[in-house]
């Protein structure tokens, strides 16, 4: 398959202004008749041709202005008509088997109902249109089908018009909004839904439907309460206001995504919808709220200003992603909130820039667009506007969006669009800046701190990573939040935002007569790596006393991640390993006997760092010594500290089920007491998971005990486990849990377990939550997955092998965990590349697996 580059770009040749569809539905065929105005773009270069986009189609008739359409013919999947003339209406037949689709892009079949996903490119799996998101047009949908079969009937915009006949029904569905063909949206099933409402700034009554399977319905609240206060937070955040006077939500249980922004037809996987306590995590409860988040604005942020093409495609995603991080900052704890952030982007984002498939935030080609949803194009995206407001402060910035809004609504726009727009609105000139855009890999900045007389000099510099096709990197602005602390009264002067925007450059601060602790990349404030040589002392006071909370973390992972490195590498030696363990467990201390600290955020604070994580730092890594010294520090911590423990156990046990700050750190610090635990005394946390598991009232406590259970050799461990299983029995999204805990565990089996799931009856490759639950929990498992004989490796290359044909997005997804065999020792590199190699040998591969495994032996 051929790469498509980011130069290439040029206008399609045509306008289609209006579009009119009709659907005739049913599970197994689906008619759809499309009758397209077309008129001659005046804006783009002439041609004698239409080329509509087709992926597994079969055309079943076209007229040309009610006629014939003499000049059309296939080109490959796409349909190309010759047209003379200035505009013309073509009529297009196809017919569909939704029931057949296990791709679950176009029209699908999902538990008897009928729904559709169109991004990035499976509207051409519907009929045969410009399948690029800079073609808008306003679409009018009839939809007709058995009303027992599909009582309700939904597409994008408003209900303009409904009628039934015999047992057949039909209703007209108008979307006033231009959209491209990727915010389509269409559902029909036997659905009830939660009803509500919001009265928008200006006054316009909007309904909102929340819309689940009979029986879910008392699970939809937290979804609607989340999607009011989105809808309240962007008008007041950034002005923002809904557009229409309805706004659905589906939840449907097969889906490839998290959820899908179609214009007042939300589309969203039934795990970011449904949640109780019963069933439903904390943790479950943030991912509700954030997805709704990010989809609502998407009706702003993707909609109203869509992507002239898949190239920019983080000016919607970037800028969209720092809203809901934004919004959930603001309805929760902020600093929480951004060390989750900082968590993943260093979890997933840092290993994809650092290994085969690293891609700049703008990526200049690609062959298979779905492979490019990307924590980089999401996470790193978000990071990147960020920084701009971080340096623009608040206000400014939202000189910058609002300007944005108003220059570019109704239009596809680009990232230099909303760079220009951000540059204009707020008066800083991000030349330079722009480069972030274009060049990918994590930047390393080494920071040194020097005292003389009474200022202290800090001295930085910045180094930017190869990546393929990127040997030479030019510097790149980076905002650092700095803060310096006297040593003897813990005070600072200040908190200041230096730029670090040559290769290096030096800054003086006077008025210190002793040498401070430096305290540096406050909040995050840029997605970089920080290198310094910083004593233990300094961790330990940061970690004890820093205002920022943030930085209290960082100073706690630094600690940890700092002996960890020394302890596998062996720069460490026995005498310094056991001084270093000494200063963390004095941190650690400190941390849990803080009584100023709030439970969310003493939680963040004894939380280690991940194996991923630690990784990173290391050039070469072998995984089975990472997560040996891993647990042993665990184990180490879990005794020196066994009665501090036990009494932060102790104090917040007893607290009632609410979901109010104070008792989710409860429990986020109950379960982390357990894990500790469970290195350093197993029998004894085994019965401890067993009395909290027995005793909960709340899945947050439930899956915290199994977790841990799961990853004992214990009798409880099968009791529970069984329990479990039995107690949920039918609630998949809960049997997803029960997959994903044994394939996560820390058991020395779990690569046994996970092979024994494979066959369990609730098991099935057509589900992506369940193939998620179990393959990919699996290898992000890391002692599992890096089993040294290399099964790990081959199983997933045989779950690739298998699932590719049933459903290619999904599949390759699973590439990654093998492409970073670069970063692994000699021996289990081999393996991963002999697995990798396995799979590039495939008879028939996807594109979107051909793309990454090709990217990956590269
Ligand atoms: N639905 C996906 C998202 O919201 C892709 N747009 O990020
Ligand atoms: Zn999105």
């Amino acid at each position: 398959p051929p790469e498509i580059q980011r130069s290439d770009y040029t206008p399609f040749a045509w306008l289609i202004p209006t579009i009119r569809m009709e659907f005739d539905l049913g599970l197994d065929k689906t008619r759809v008749v499309t009758r397209l105005d077309v008129e001659r773009n005046p804006d783009a270069d002439a041609s004698p041709t239409i080329r509509l986009n087709g992926d597994s189609l079969e055309l079943v008739s076209i007229t040309c202005d009610g006629g014939d359409c003499a000049g059309h013919m296939m080109d490959g999947d796409d349909l190309v008509v010759t047209l003379e003339g200035e505009r013309h209406t073509l009529e297009i037949v196809t017919e569909l088997d939704p029931s057949d689709n296990s791709q679950l892009m176009g029209l699908y079949a999902s538990n008897g109902m009928l729904c559709t996903q169109c991004e990035a490119e499976g509207f051409r799996r519907i009929t045969f249109f410009p399948d690029r998101p800079d073609v808008l047009s306003t679409y009018t949908v009839r939809m007709s089908g058995p009303k027992a079969q599909f009582p309700v009937l939904l597409c994008n915009g408003n209900r303009t018009d409904a009628g039934e006949e015999g047992g057949t029904h039909w209703a007209e569905w108008q979307d006033p909004w231009p959209k491209p063909s990727y915010l389509f949206a269409l559902v029909a099933g036997d659905l009830v839904a939660r009803t509500d409402s919001f009265t928008t700034a200006s006054g316009r009554k909007v309904e909102l439907n929340v819309w689940v399977r009979d029986g879910d319905l008392d699970r939809t609240e937290h979804a609607m309460e989340s999607l009011k206060r989105s809808m309240k937070w962007d008008e007041e955040t950034f002005g923002r206001e809904y557009d229409l006077d309805l706004f659905n939500i589906v939840a449907v249980s097969d889906f490839n995504m998290g959820a899908m922004e179609n214009k007042g037809l939300n589309i969203f996987n039934t795990k970011y919808v449904l949640a109780d306590p019963d069933t439903a995590t904390d943790g479950d409860y943030d991912g509700i709220e954030g997805v709704i988040g990010h989809e609502y604005f998407h009706n702003w942020s993707g909609n109203r200003i869509t992507c002239r093409d898949w190239f920019q495609l983080s000016l919607k995603e970037g800028f969209t992603v720092l809203r809901d991080q934004l919004f959930s900052q603001d309805m929760g704890s902020a600093p929480v909130k951004r060390i989750e952030d900082v968590r993943v982007l260093r979890g997933v984002q840092f290993p994809e820039d650092s290994g085969p498939l690293a891609h700049p935030i703008r990526p200049d080609s690609y062959r298979e667009i779905s492979n490019f949803y990307t924590a980089t194009i999401y996470n790193k995206g978000a990071e990147v506007i960020r920084m701009m407001r971080t340096m623009a402060g608040e206000e400014r910035f939202r000189r910058g969006t609002d300007l944005y809004f108003d220059r570019h609504d109704g239009e596809a726009a680009t990232c230099e669009d909303f760079v220009k727009s951000i540059e204009d609105g707020t008066g800083m000139d991000l030349t330079q800046f722009r480069r972030w855009y274009s060049q990918a890999g994590t930047p390393k900045v080494r920071v040194d701190l020097e005292h003389t007389g009474n200022s202290a000099t800090l001295k930085l510099s910045q180094t930017i990573p190869a990546t393929p096709g990127q040997p030479n990197k030019k510097p790149m602005p980076i905002p650092l939040k700095v803060a310096l602390f006297d040593r003897q009264s813990g005070e600072n002067t200040g908190e200041e935002l230096v730029v670090l925007d040559q290769d290096s450059a030096i800054f003086t601060f006077d008025g210190f007569l002793q040498k401070p602790v430096l305290s540096i990349n406050r909040t995050f404030s840029a997605p970089v790596s920080i290198e310094r040589d910083v004593s233990r002392d300094d961790l330990v006071f940061l970690a004890a006393q820093d205002d920022d909370p943030f930085a209290r973390y960082e100073a706690m992972q630094e600690l940890m991640t700092g002996y960890l490195v020394g302890a596998v590498t062996g720069d460490l030696d026995d005498a310094g390993c056991k001084t270093a363990r000494g200063d963390i467990a004095q941190a650690m201390k400190s941390v849990i006997e803080d009584d100023r600290l709030e439970d969310l955020m003493r939680g963040e604070l004894m939380s280690m760092p991940s194996q991923a994580y630690i990784a990173e730092q290391m050039l070469v890594v072998d995984p089975g010594r990472i997560h040996a010294e891993r647990e042993a520090l665990k184990a180490d911590l879990g005794d020196r500290l066994a009665s501090q423990f036990h009494a932060l156990y102790d104090r917040v046990e007893g607290l009632p089920f609410s979901l109010d700050a104070h008792a989710k750190g409860a429990r986020k610090v109950k379960t982390l007491v357990l894990s500790y635990a469970a290195a350093s005394d197993p029998a004894k946390a085994a019965e401890l998971a067993a009395y909290q598991y027995d005793h909960s009232d709340n899945m947050t406590d439930r899956q915290g005990a199994l977790m841990v259970l799961a990853g004992l050799d214990s009798p409880e461990r099968t009791d529970k486990l069984q329990d479990f299983y039995n107690r949920y029995a039918g609630n998949a999204l809960v049997i997803d849990k029960w997959f994903a805990l044994q394939a996560s565990s820390l058991h020395p089996d779990a690569i046994d377990h996970v092979k024994a799931l494979r066959g369990h009856p609730d098991f099935t490759l057509k589900n992506p939550n369940r193939v998620r639950s179990l393959y990919m929990a699996f290898a992000a498992n890391p002692s599992a997955f890096h089993a040294a004989d290399g099964e790990g490796y081959d199983m997933i290359a045989d779950l690739v092998l298998e699932l590719d044909p049933i459903n290619a997005q999904t599949a390759a997804r699973f590439i990654p965990s093998l492409g970073r065999w670069r970063r692994i020792e000699e021996g289990r590199a081999k393996l991963m590349r002999d697995a990798l190699e396995r799979v590039a040998a495939a008879p028939k591969l996807s594109r979107d697996t051909f793309e990454q495994v090709t990217r990956s032996l590269g």
